[in-house]
């Protein structure tokens, strides 16, 4: 249990924010990432859906001693709060994280993180293949993720509704490396039922990037 929390840890202790969250702004504009994700979206799930998670979260703890918490230790103890804290600070979290890890431009991948999902995986087809069935069994709303557990290995999961591997809620702890939206809304105007789709083409306007810049703030 010491080396898990210590994983997440690397995570949360980082995510300094407190009351009141406010929207991040995206870094690419919202018609960038079509036509993998469209802009219509795009812009509904940035200034809809996920500014509703920050105001609720906002709502929820104002007047509270939450209000001096930062974002990390809310996460990081979520047993001790609300059901609407917890939707609410994991909805805004996951889908910060999300943004990032987007890009309207191709990125390419160190050969340190080729290797180690190489390894992992078998291969990096064999990678893609995991992670996508694993968005696809996640019944009903939820996120998946590639993570470092808490053996320092790479895995692959789902948590449901907008939990995450930073709570102390989740069966898997972990750092967070890359995360899939799978909620119906982040995908049904363009993909209608078609979550499969949807995931093959996230694999297009992947930001590895930021992804390989997480690994080694991790390996640091
Ligand atoms: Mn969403």
């Amino acid at each position: 249990m010491e080396t898990l929390t210590k994983i997440a840890y690397k995570e949360t202790k980082g995510l300094t924010t407190n009351y009141p969250f406010i929207l991040p702004n995206l870094d690419y504009k919202y018609d960038s990432l079509e036509p993998s994700i469209d802009r219509t979206t795009m812009e509904i799930h940035h200034t809809k859906h996920h500014a509703t998670y920050i105001n609720n979260l906002n709502n929820a703890i104002k007047g509270t001693e939450i209000e001096t918490k930062t974002l990390g230790e809310i996460l990081e103890n979520i047993s001790s709060y609300s059901p609407t804290i917890r939707n609410n600070s994991g909805g805004h979290y996951n889908h910060s994280l999300f943004w990032k890890l987007l890009s309207p431009y191709k990125t390419t991948i160190s050969d340190e993180l080729i290797h180690d999902i190489t390894t992992t995986f078998g291969s990096f087809d064999k990678f893609k293949e995991e992670f996508k069935d694993e968005a696809l069994k996640r019944f009903g709303s939820g996120w998946a993720w590639l993570i470092i557990n808490e053996f320092e290995k790479l895995q692959i999961i789902s948590t449901p509704n907008q939990e995450n591997p930073l709570m102390d809620i989740t069966n898997v702890k972990g750092y967070p490396l890359l995360c899939l939206d799978v909620w119906e809304h982040a995908y049904y105007l363009n993909y209608q039922n078609k979550r499969n789709d949807y995931i093959i083409a996230f694999f297009n306007i992947i930001n590895w990037k930021e992804i390989d810049e997480r690994y080694r703030k991790f390996k640091k």
